[in-house]
């Protein structure tokens, strides 16, 4: 009866609610209010257990941006955008049900008068990162979940109201009337239950000088080091190269993710997310990806000598992980930094989830490349196989359990605020 009676004035509390949204007039459902659906809709509601039509944009495809409202991408720059647990509290607050909510003593404050657990985090040091991903189309309702390709991660999200998405060099333009874009966050495993979130928006690439495709994406692997899970190094070999999907989690229809409910795919080295623009995803981008594995061929670069340039397939060596002249993409390399033929390796922290916007650093790389990626990699047991796979689905009942499980705890956390 207590809890009844204290879950009722739970409901009943003012209150700023949390998770998160991406805003921008260029979004579809930017005026969406509590009351626009039958259920609570608003960009920031999680997404989970949902059919296709009703997770696929937030559902918002109806809801599209004003005609000229879009969000631009500049070929080689930082886009800034603003992310919040309400839209009161970004610089659109105009539109916004509640007004201006913002925190004048930190312009950067997520979500105004709440704890960071709001927004799914327990501090700078629990974050797993956000992603944009694009889909060169102008039309939204043509849009396919395979159509679009992540080209920028930020791995310190969602802490930072004003969050930067660094945008490739090498972007080429989008069709007339613009391209669809995407924002992707699933949190950290321990701060709330396995939520999805994604919100469209128009957007445009500017000062574009490369026409080199953007590459057909495919799933991400999970490959890095998960210390979490005991697997303390990754495995370069067995991540995925190049233009990569989003995930697609924990929905009823279309998922490409199916990982466990205290395993979430996640925007960070985990799968090869590394931070910031995503340098590799373009057709020219390789010479070779090999199928990824445990003792899978390390993937080629291609010899990019100019922007808009063919690229050119000198001979490759014969990758190895022990080749001297093993690179590392991190976010500030840029594509003309690699030389003819040369063997990658993903840079894989000790940590899964540093917590820092800092890109891997030569010295964490080097680590990788003395320390054989097979010495624990080998024995690695949670990539995407179809066993796997029919194995997650086998369980799905475990999954439930340990879901209603969760949720009744985060009920009870949540209660501790104010009992
Ligand atoms: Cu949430």
């Amino acid at each position: 009866m207590l809890a009844i009676i204290s879950l009722a004035i739970f409901a009943a509390l003012p209150r700023v609610s949390g998770h998160a949204a991406l805003w921008h007039p260029s979004m579809f459902g930017f005026n969406v209010t509590q009351q626009t659906f039958p259920y609570d809709n608003r960009p920031v509601v999680p997404i989970k257990n949902m059919n296709f039509t009703e997770w696929w944009f937030h559902n918002h495809l109806a809801y599209p941006p004003n005609a000229g409202d879009i969000f631009e991408l500049p070929a080689g720059k930082p886009a800034t955008a603003e992310i919040a647990c309400n839209k009161g509290a970004t610089s659109f607050f105009a539109s916004s049900e509640g007004g201006d909510i913002r925190n004048a003593s930190n312009p950067n404050d997520v979500c105004p008068g709440s704890p960071t657990t709001e927004y799914h985090t327990n501090g700078v040091n629990d974050l797993e990162g956000c992603s944009l991903a694009i889909a060169y189309k102008n039309d939204s309702a043509a849009v396919q979940p395979e159509d679009f390709t992540v080209f920028s991660v930020n791995q310190t999200c969602v802490f930072n109201r004003f969050t930067d998405f660094q945008v490739p060099a090498r972007m080429p333009a989008c069709p007339p009337g613009g391209c669809i874009c995407a924002f992707f966050w699933i949190h950290a495993p321990d701060s709330g239950g396995e939520e999805n979130y994604m919100n469209g928006f128009k957007c445009n690439v500017t000062g574009s000088t490369s026409n080199v495709p953007v590459a057909q994406s495919t799933v991400a692997r999970r490959c890095g080091a998960d210390p979490v899970n005991k697997k303390f190094v990754g495995s370069a070999a067995n991540c995925t190269y190049g233009a990569k999907t989003p995930f697609y989690w924990f929905n009823n229809e279309r998922n490409n993710m199916f990982e466990g409910t205290f395993s979430p795919p996640v925007y960070n080295n985990l799968y090869n997310f590394l931070d910031g623009a995503q340098n590799d995803i373009f057709n020219d981008s390789y010479v070779s990806i090999p199928e990824p594995g445990i003792a899978a061929a390390l993937p080629t670069l291609a010899h990019i000598t100019a922007p808009s340039s063919p690229a050119s397939a000198p001979a490759a060596p014969t990758p190895t992980a022990a080749s001297n002249t093993t690179i590392f993409i991190t976010a500030a390399s840029s594509p003309t930094a690699s030389s003819d033929g040369t063997t990658v390796a993903s840079s894989i922290p000790s940590s899964a989830s540093s917590g820092t916007s800092t890109s891997p650093t030569a010295s964490s790389a080097a680590a990788v490349v003395t320390a054989p990626f097979g010495a624990d990699g080998y024995a690695y047991k949670r990539d995407m196989s179809n066993a796997h796979v029919l194995a997650n689905r086998a369980s799905s009942a475990k999954f439930r359990l340990n879901q209603e499980s969760r949720r009744r705890r985060a009920v009870v956390r949540r209660r501790s605020w104010f009992w």
